[in-house]
């Protein structure tokens, strides 16, 4: 017979190496649970350039629901979207959590390093205000495209001097664990099942490039449920006519973008770009949003040698 620590100890144990599978839900989650609330981790969100997009697609969920992860996983302390306070208030409560230490910042959207006085928190810019927020956390999660990699705020000449959280880190000079989870916008699992796996290790999973491998270790193209349509040259034309043929020609980036969209899926599993006859516009890729027309003209993509598709993709 388990005593309930023994319980306890087997649930954490258990989810770390589950963590971001199908079989991670709620009855892992219940492990989790029984965790005293003192336990659990204390979470700070900030967002910099961004549409707010990232904790839209959080509260939608996917494996996860987002109430069960603020309510059994983390300690959710200061969300700007979500947290009830506002003003004075608000700014206070950031401020007693920097002074205390030791939390997961998860950061949204883009810092401006050139025009500073682009995004403002309280009295003074996103960029000076983040130093000791940055500084004071034990783990830091880059959470969708424009934290990860500046994403549309750094886009088109990029006149606020956009940057990521990684390269804000590095300019600063400050040394604390930061993860990237690209994605414009950030996919709910991603985000809960990292903030879980931190709070069951004590540490960042397995990394490719600062990204989770078990989310981003394979090519969307691999595992595209259209790959049979391109092995055999069969390209959609007209949309209206083809929901079935392979996307390649309309532009998609699926073979130059590491994701694991096929199997994950979106909105409950519900669907995933490609299934609703759209192309992989590579959100999660780190030249995002690229530098050409969100979708390819058709008439570059044909006739490319697959040994040079790479190329041809990102090419300006
Ligand atoms: Fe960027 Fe997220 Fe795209 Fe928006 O926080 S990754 S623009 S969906 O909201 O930052
Ligand atoms: Fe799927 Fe796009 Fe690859 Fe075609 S090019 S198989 S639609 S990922």
């Amino acid at each position: 017979m388990l005593t309930r620590r023994e319980f306890l100890t087997a649930c954490r144990n258990l989810s770390i190496g589950l963590i971001g599978t199908p079989m991670l839900t709620t009855s892992l989650l219940k492990g989790f649970s029984q965790l005293a609330e003192s336990s659990r981790p204390l979470v700070m969100f900030v967002q910099g350039q961004s549409c707010t997009g990232c904790t839209v697609s959080l509260t939608y969920g996917n494996e996860f629901e987002f109430l069960e992860f603020i309510l059994k996983v983390i300690r959710l302390q200061v969300h700007p979207t979500l947290s009830f306070s506002q003003g004075e208030r608000y700014l206070n409560l950031i401020d007693e959590m920097v002074e205390e230490g030791g939390y997961t910042l998860v950061m949204e959207g883009s810092i401006p390093a050139g025009m500073k006085e682009a995004c403002y928190m309280g009295h003074s810019s996103m960029y000076e205000y983040l130093k000791p927020v940055a500084r004071n956390a034990a783990a830091i999660v880059a959470a969708g495209t424009c934290a990860s990699n500046g994403g549309i705020p750094a886009s088109n000449q990029n006149v606020t001097g956009a940057i990521s959280m990684p390269e804000y880190l590095k300019r600063e000079g400050i040394s604390v664990p930061c993860i990237s989870l690209p994605g414009c916008p950030v996919h709910p699992d991603r985000l809960m099942g990292t903030v879980a796996a931190i709070v069951a290790t004590g540490r960042l999973p397995e990394l490719v490039e600062g990204r989770p491998r078990q989310y981003y270790g394979e090519l969307i193209h691999n595992q595209c449920s259209r790959y049979q349509h391109f092995q055999q040259d069969q390209y959609v034309e007209k949309f209206a006519d083809d929901q079935k043929s392979c996307l390649l020609k309309k532009g998609c980036r699926g073979p130059i973008t590491y994701s694991d969209c096929p199997s994950r899926r979106w909105n409950g599993k519900v669907n995933v770009c490609i299934e609703s006859n759209t192309p992989c516009i590579g959100c999660v890729h780190p030249d995002f949003p690229f530098h050409d027309d969100m979708y390819l003209a058709a008439e570059s993509v044909p006739n490319i040698p697959w040994n040079r598709m790479r190329e041809a993709l990102t090419e300006d």
